[in-house]
């Protein structure tokens, strides 16, 4: 099984280089974003709870994204395995996820970590909030918060894997497919 977590800031690029990857290697997205939108656009108790706090830039409780994610690796016995978007984003979900995957016998393969410069993160957003209609995106002053937020909750994932030799830098400025081409000379050499 090859388990990836794609790492970065908010507007790196995780989402876009996710759709691409799981078509070309047959892999599961997870993206605790796109599944929290699902239960927003559904008005579930559970989501309207969630926009509140995602309308101000921060980061959902950690136990109601981690329910996500368990629920769904439950749901996918036969996956040949996951590309993590947007998830772990705190110490708490990482260590979470590892123990999740140890119950199926299983364990991150590596974090690839898409790295762009805050002003291409901020142009990147505001320009996907012209016409994405996600209020997250909209408003500068939110996505700064989601900057910040990143730093102090979420960059410190990036420790916990580097310990177990489990994290790789990537550029993420260029072209959707030059970057594309360096995430799947990573998860290659993972596979052969
Ligand atoms: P997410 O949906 O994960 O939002 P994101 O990090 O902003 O998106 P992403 O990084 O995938 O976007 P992409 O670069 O692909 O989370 C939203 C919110 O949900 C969070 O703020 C938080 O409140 C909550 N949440 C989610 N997961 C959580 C968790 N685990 N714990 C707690 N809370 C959680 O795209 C950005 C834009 O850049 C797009 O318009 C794209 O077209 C563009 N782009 C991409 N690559 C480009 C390139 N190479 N050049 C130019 N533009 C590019």
């Amino acid at each position: 099984m090859v388990n990836i977590i794609l790492f970065g800031p908010p507007g790196s690029g995780k989402g876009t280089q996710s759709a691409n990857l799981i078509e070309k290697y047959g892999l599961i997205h997870l993206a605790t974003g796109d599944l929290l939108r699902s239960e927003i656009a559904d008005k579930t108790p559970l989501g309207m709870e969630a926009k509140k706090v995602i309308d101000q830039g921060l980061l959902v409780p950690d136990e109601v994204v981690i329910g996500m994610i368990s629920s769904k690796l439950d749901a996918n016995p036969e996956a040949r395995g996951f590309i993590f978007d947007g998830f772990p984003r705190t110490t708490a979900q990482a260590e979470a996820l590892d123990k999740l995957l140890s119950l199926k016998k299983t364990s991150i393969s590596n974090v690839l970590a898409l790295e762009v410069p805050e002003d291409q993160l901020i142009a990147r957003l505001l320009n996907r909030g012209a016409t994405s209609g996600r209020s997250d995106d909209a408003n500068e002053d939110v996505i700064r918060a989601r900057i910040v937020e990143y730093h102090n909750k979420t960059a410190p994932v990036a420790d916990h894997y580097a310990k177990y030799g489990k994290f790789k830098k990537i550029r993420g400025e260029g072209e959707v497919s030059e970057i594309f081409d360096r995430l799947s000379k990573e998860i290659d050499s993972l596979i052969e």
